[in-house]
């Protein structure tokens, strides 16, 4: 007798993942075990996030782990985690990170075949864990380029169009993992009381309109006139202003509520602050896989084309219509001499 589920049950992200494996008949299930990877390393990152502040309040006394090793800064930690957990799964050849300078390759047996490559950003916002802010990993998938076991600069600077997956981790007053293979969003809320992360919101869109903007006004006298004209059209219109300085934080609550993130161009860093390769490019591909838009202010951010690791990049991200409201504001301003 065929089973019939008498309940909706609950998926899990390893469930989710397998069954999603069988919609690509030629998934040789890598990118299933390294997405899988992943979700390991955030679980160990999310144990210590959330210890975080008390090791701030024991700080004071030099906190050794059981190693010995005196406590690690959290944002060294984490990548060092997702580093260790890459080369035990040996399903990446090799990784950049916004903590390493040069990528990393792994050189064992099995990674040596692997056929992808990982950038991420392993704790966005790690300044704000000891004032208890939500914060959070961001990651970005691609095949390598190169052939054979070889591997070169140029397989971590491709387009954002290339991706295979990306997603991001969000360690708030829950930890959820989010993410892609161009198949829609989908995201995953961790159960402590069962250690797994759970399908919690399927299918995310972000709304077409939305009534939040995030940026940092601080910079205001600092940014170009069409986008201070922007922010002084939406005050007038009493739009609702939320900045946590946390950019996962941000995309993530605009996503479910609609809304645009904003980090500008400035008089004294016209590229920006937030990196291209490892911030901007996969959550713009989380973006556009739920309806919404992500540009440097007048081009597609994913189809950028990227010259080196860090590079930084202008970025608007969120709900369409915001988006592609900005831009024309931009537009019509761009020769204008500023006020
Ligand atoms: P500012 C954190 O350092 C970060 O990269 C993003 O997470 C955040 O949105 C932004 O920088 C905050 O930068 O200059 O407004 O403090």
């Amino acid at each position: 007798m065929r089973y019939l589920p008498t309940m909706n049950g609950v998926i899990t992200l390893s469930e989710f993942i397998i069954n999603r494996q069988a919609d690509f008949p030629f998934a040789s299930g890598e990118l299933s075990s390294l997405l899988r990877d992943i979700e390991i390393a955030a679980k160990r990152v999310n144990r210590e996030v959330n210890k975080a502040g008390l090791v701030e309040i024991l700080g004071a006394t030099d906190v050794e782990n059981v190693q010995g090793e005196t406590q690690q800064k959290l944002d060294v930690y984490a990548n060092d985690v997702f580093m260790q957990t890459f080369q035990n799964g040996s399903e990446v050849r090799g990784v950049a990170s916004e903590e390493n300078e040069e990528f990393v390759v792994f050189d064992n047996d099995v990674s040596r075949n692997s056929k992808y490559v990982l950038l991420m950003d392993p704790l966005d916002g790690s300044s704000n864990i000891d004032v208890n802010v939500s914060i959070g990993t961001i990651f970005s998938i691609y095949r390598k380029l190169s052939p054979g076991d070889e591997l070169s600069e140029s397989d971590f600077l491709q387009s954002g169009d290339r991706q295979v997956a990306a997603g991001y981790v969000i360690y708030g007053s829950s930890t959820m993992l989010v993410y892609t293979t161009g198949a829609g969003v989908n995201g995953f809320t961790l159960d402590p009381s069962i250690g797994e992360f759970c399908l919690s919101h399927r299918n995310m869109r972000f709304p077409e309109q939305g009534n939040i903007y995030s940026i940092n006004e601080g910079n205001y006298e600092a940014f170009e006139l069409g986008l201070r004209r922007y922010l002084d059209e939406v005050k007038s219109r009493q739009m609702t202003s939320r900045y946590i300085g946390s950019l996962v934080a941000d995309f993530h609550r605009n996503l479910i509520k609609g809304g645009i993130y904003i980090y500008p161009k400035t008089l004294s860093a016209p590229e920006g602050k937030l990196r291209l390769l490892y911030e901007c490019n996969p959550l713009a591909y989380i973006a556009e896989e739920a309806g919404g838009v992500a540009s440097d202010g007048k081009n597609r951010i994913l189809s950028a084309e990227p010259k080196e690791l860090h590079q930084r990049i202008p970025y608007y991200v969120g709900s369409k219509d915001m988006v592609e409201e900005v831009e024309a504001y931009l537009r019509e301003n761009e020769d204008s001499v500023p006020d």
